[in-house]
C-alpha cells in the first residue's frame, strides 16, 4: 500500500480543506467515495462512507501496514484509529473507547467488526491459549448476537435492533483477557409485528429453515415460516442472508463459546414457544374467554416445561391482590388476553436475549485478575449504537433513540473540547475557548426530574385510572409550552395532527412524534402471572431467565421502573462509562438508499454531515491547531524540504531542527512550539509542506536509483 494517497483522491483530512464550507466538504467526500476512498479524517475522527461492496482493504497486508504506525503515516482507515486506541491503552495505560455512530445501514456494525478483527490480529503474538480463547469468544459473540438481535428492515438487510457496547479488557502485555457486553433497548415489538417488507429477528427464520427435522419435530414446528403469525410477514421477503447456513454457524458459535447442549436446546425451545404463542387465538362468548385450539398451548407447555393448566391460566386470568390482602383471579377480556399473550411473547424474547448476553459475559468475564501480578487492567470499549432516526411516523422507540443520540452528542462536545484543551495545557500552549451549540438544553428537556418529558410520561403511567396518551400529551403541552426546543401541536399548524403529536427541535433536526402508544410502551406491562409461570418452569435455564417470578402476588408492591426510565438510567451509565475513557470516533455515512455502490445522494449525505456535526468538528479542529506532532516525527517527514536538515541536522535538538524547517518556509506565525510537539494552526502550511515533500520524492527516488546503478 502506498504510504500516502495522491491528491487526485481528494484531501485525506477535512481539516485540509481550503475553506470550511459545506460545499467543499461535500465535494471532497463525494470525490473520495467515487475514487473508492471510503475513509477520511477530521483530525483523529474517521468519517466512513458505506461502499456497499467488498473492498480489498482489510487483509493481512493492510493490517501489517497499520500496525504500530501513526495516523498520518498511512491513508485514513479504521485500522489507524484502532491502532491509536490500542497504543494509548498499551503505552499510556489509558482506558479508551471507539464510538461508532451513524444512521441505520451506514456501516456501524461492519466497522465494529473490522475494529475487533484488527485488535484480534495484532494481539497475542505468542499465541497463548487462554488469550486465543478469549479472542475467539469475542469474535464468535458477534455471530450469535446478530442472529438474535438483528433483522431485515427496509433500510438494512442486517439491521441491529439493539445498541451494543463491548468492553475488551487487556493485561499489561496488551493481550485481551476478557470482556463485557452491554445491550440497550432491544426492539422487542418486532417479535410480534413487523412493517411491510421487513422481517422478524433472523433467529426465527434460521431455526425454521435451518433446524434439523428431528429438532423441529420435537418442538412441534414445521419448516415454513409462513405458517406462523409472527414470521409470516417476513416469510416471503427476499434477503441476502442465508438462514440455513447461518443456523449452522450460530449453533457452532454457541458451542464454541461454551453454551451447553441443554442451554442451546433451551434457547431454541423458547423461540419455538414464541412462534406457537403467536398462533394462539382467543374467543369470547360474551361471558368468558376461551383459547381456540388447545393443541398449540399443549406444545407450548411442553416447550417451557410447565403444565398445560398453568399456561392456560396465565393466558386467561390475572391474579390480583385486593386491598384487604385477599388474592383473587380475574378473568381477562378477549382484548386483555391478546394483549397479555403478545406482551408475554415479547418478554420471552427480551429475557432470552438478555440471558444470552449475560451467559457470554460469564464466559469472558475477567477472573482472578491480580493487579500486583498482572499490572493495570486496561480497557478498550467499542460502541455500536443506533443513530438519529427521523421516520414518517416517529414513536416511543425513536424518542428513546434520539434522546440517546442527544446524550452521545453531549459527550462528543465535552470530550472533543476537553481533549483539545487538555493537550494544549500539557504542552504549555495558550488557546482561545470557542463556543458552539451546546445541546444540554435538549437533554434537560427530556430527562430533567419533575419537569422533563420522561418524568411527565412516568407520572401519567403511575396515575391510577385511565390516563390516555392524549391526556398525557396535554400535560406535556402545558408544562413545556415555553421550552425553546418543544413545540406543542397547534391547531393552526397544518403539518401536525394537533391532537396526537408534539415536536422536539433536536440538535440534528426537528422530529415530530406521534404520542399514540407512548404510555403502553412506557408502562411495558407484563402480567405477573407470566413471570411466575416461567419462574416455576422445570427447565432450569428458563427459570434462570425469570428470577423476578419468585415474588408472590402480595409481595409485589413496588411498580417496576418504566421503559423510558430504565433506558435513561442505562444511557446515563453508558455515558459515565465512556466519559472516563479516551475517545476515538467513527462517523458513518450512508451514501444512498438503494444500497448502490456508485450512487452518492448529495442531499441525503449532506443531511447526515449536518446532523453528525461534522462541520463543527472541522471548525473546532481548525480553530485550535489543526495538526500536532512530535518533533522527531515532523523532522523525519519533512527534513528533505530544508537545506539545514537534509540529510541530517547539526542542531542541539529535534525541536530546533523543526524550527529551522518552519522558519525556512516562513510559517513561523502559524505554529506554536509545545514541550514535545509542534502545533500547526492552518492546514495550508501543512499542505504546502506535504506538496513539497511529494514533489521531492520522485527526484529522490531517481537520485537513489542512480546511486544504486553506480551512475553517480
Ligand atoms: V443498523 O443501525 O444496525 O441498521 P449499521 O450497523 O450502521 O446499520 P451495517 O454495518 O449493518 O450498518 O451495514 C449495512 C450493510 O452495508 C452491510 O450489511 C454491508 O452489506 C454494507 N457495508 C457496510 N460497511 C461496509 C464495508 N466497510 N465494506 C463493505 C459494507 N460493505
Ligand atoms: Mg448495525
Amino acid at each position: 500500500m502506498a504510504e500516502l494517497e495522491g491528491l487526485e483522491f481528494g484531501k485525506s483530512d477535512f481539516v485540509l480543506l481550503d475553506e470550511v464550507t459545506m460545499e467543499q466538504f461535500m465535494e471532497n467526500l463525494k470525490l473520495r467515495f467515487e475514487k473508492g476512498r471510503i475513509y477520511t479524517y477530521i483530525g483523529e475522527v474517521v468519517v466512513s462512507v458505506n461502499p456497499y461492496r467488498q473492498m480489498d482493504i482489510y487483509g493481512k497486508d493492510t493490517i501489517d501496514a497499520y500496525r504500530g504506525r501513526e495516523l498520518y503515516e498511512n491513508p485514513p482507515h479504521l485500522y489507524a484509529v484502532s491502532d491509536a486506541a490500542y497504543k494509548a491503552m498499551k503505552r499510556r495505560a489509558k482506558d479508551t473507547c471507539i464510538v461508532i455512530s451513524g444512521e441505520s445501514g451506514a456501516g456501524k456494525t461492519e466497522a465494529s467488526k473490522y475494529i475487533m478483527q484488527y485488535i484480534a490480529a495484532i494481539t497475542n503474538p505468542n499465541q497463548r491459549v487462554e488469550v486465543e480463547s478469549v479472542k475467539n469468544v469475542l469474535l464468535k459473540s458477534n455471530c450469535v448476537l446478530e442472529a438474535f438481535g438483528n433483522a431485515k428492515t427496509n433500510r438494512n438487510d442486517n439491521s441491529s435492533r439493539f445498541g451494543k457496547y463491548m468492553d475488551i479488557n487487556f493485561n499489561f502485555n496488551g493481550d485481551p483477557t476478557g470482556g463485557n457486553i452491554n445491550n440497550y433497548l432491544l426492539e422487542k415489538s418486532r417479535v410480534v409485528q413487523q412493517q411491510d417488507g421487513e422481517r422478524n429477528f433472523h433467529s426465527f427464520y434460521q431455526l425454521l429453515r435451518g433446524g434439523s427435522d428431528e429438532m423441529l419435530g420435537s418442538f412441534h414446528l414445521q419448516k415454513d415460516p409462513a405458517l406462523y403469525t409472527y414470521t409470516k410477514e417476513g416469510a416471503a421477503t427476499a434477503t441476502s442472508n442465508n438462514d440455513r447456513s447461518s443456523h449452522k454457524a450460530v449453533m457452532s458459535a454457541l458451542e464454541a463459546i461454551g453454551f451447553s447442549q441443554e442451554e442451546i436446546t433451551s434457547i431454541y425451545q423458547v423461540l419455538a414457544a414464541i412462534l406457537l404463542l403467536g398462533n394462539v387465538q382467543f374467543e369470547s362468548d360474551g361471558e368468558s374467554v376461551q383459547i381456540v385450539g388447545l393443541e398449540a398451548v399443549n406444545h407450548i407447555s411442553e416447550l417451557i416445561a410447565s403444565d398445560m393448566d398453568s399456561v392456560c391460566k396465565s393466558l386467561l386470568f390475572r391474579t390480583v391482590a385486593t386491598g384487604g390482602g385477599e388474592v383473587i383471579e380475574k378473568g381477562h377480556t378477549e382484548q386483555d388476553a391478546c394483549f397479555g399473550c403478545s406482551a408475554f411473547a415479547k418478554a420471552l424474547y427480551e429475557r432470552l436475549f438478555g440471558w444470552i448476553v449475560n451467559r457470554i459475559n460469564s464466559v469472558i468475564e475477567v477472573k482472578d485478575y491480580n493487579p500486583v501480578l498482572h499490572g493495570k487492567n486496561t480497557v478498550i470499549g467499542v460502541l455500536d449504537i443506533y443513530g438519529f432516526e427521523i421516520f414518517d411516523n416517529n414513536s416511543f422507540e425513536q424518542f428513546c433513540i434520539n434522546y440517546c443520540n442527544e446524550k452521545l452528542q453531549q459527550l462528543f462536545i465535552e470530550l472533543i473540547l476537553r481533549q483539545e484543551q487538555g493537550e494544549y495545557q500539557r504542552e504549555g500552549i495558550t488557546w482561545q475557548h470557542i463556543d458552539y451549540f451546546n445541546n444540554q438544553i435538549i437533554v434537560d428537556l427530556v430527562e430533567q426530574p419533575h419537569k422533563g418529558i420522561i418524568s411527565i410520561l412516568d407520572e401519567a403511567c403511575l396515575t391510577v385510572g385511565k390516563v390516555t396518551d392524549t391526556v398525557c400529551l396535554e400535560s406535556m403541552d402545558t408544562k413545556l409550552a415555553q421550552h425553546p426546543h418543544y413545540t406543542p401541536a397547534s391547531p393552526t399548524d397544518k403539518t401536525m395532527d394537533f391532537q396526537k403529536q408534539f415536536r422536539i427541535r433536536h440538535y440534528a433536526g426537528d422530529v415530530t412524534y406521534s404520542v399514540e402508544g407512548f404510555l403502553d410502551k412506557n408502562k411495558d406491562l407484563l402480567f405477573q402471572d407470566f413471570k411466575r409461570l416461567m419462574y416455576n418452569s422445570a427447565n432450569p435455564v428458563m427459570k434462570e431467565m425469570w428470577p423476578d417470578g419468585q415474588l408472590s402476588i402480595t409481595e409485589v408492591t413496588k411498580r417496576p421502573l418504566t421503559a423510558a426510565t430504565l433506558f435513561k438510567n442505562s444511557i446515563v451509565a453508558l455515558v459515565d462509562k465512556l466519559g472516563c475513557k479516551e475517545p476515538y470516533y467513527v462517523r458513518c455515512i450512508k451514501p444512498n438508499e438503494m444500497k448502490s455502490q456508485v450512487l452518492f445522494d448529495d442531499a441525503r449525505c449532506q443531511h447526515q454531515v449536518a446532523y453528525l456535526g461534522l462541520m463543527e468538528n472541522v471548525m473546532v479542529r481548525r480553530a485550535g491547531f489543526a495538526y500536532r506532532q512530535h518533533y522527531a516525527r515532523v523532522l523525519q517527514r519533512y527534513k528533505m524540504t530544508c537545506e539545514y536538515t537534509w540529510p541530517n541536522h547539526l542542531m542541539a535538538s529535534d525541536r530546533e531542527a523543526v524550527e529551522a524547517i518552519i522558519t525556512q518556509h516562513g510559517f513561523q506565525d502559524d505554529v506554536a512550539y509545545g514541550h514535545t510537539k509542534l502545533f500547526v494552526r492552518s492546514p495550508r502550511s501543512l499542505y504546502t509542506l506535504e506538496q513539497e515533500r511529494a514533489a521531492l520524492i520522485p527526484i529522490l527516488v531517481l537520485f537513489l536509483q542512480k546511486v544504486w546503478r553506480g551512475a553517480l
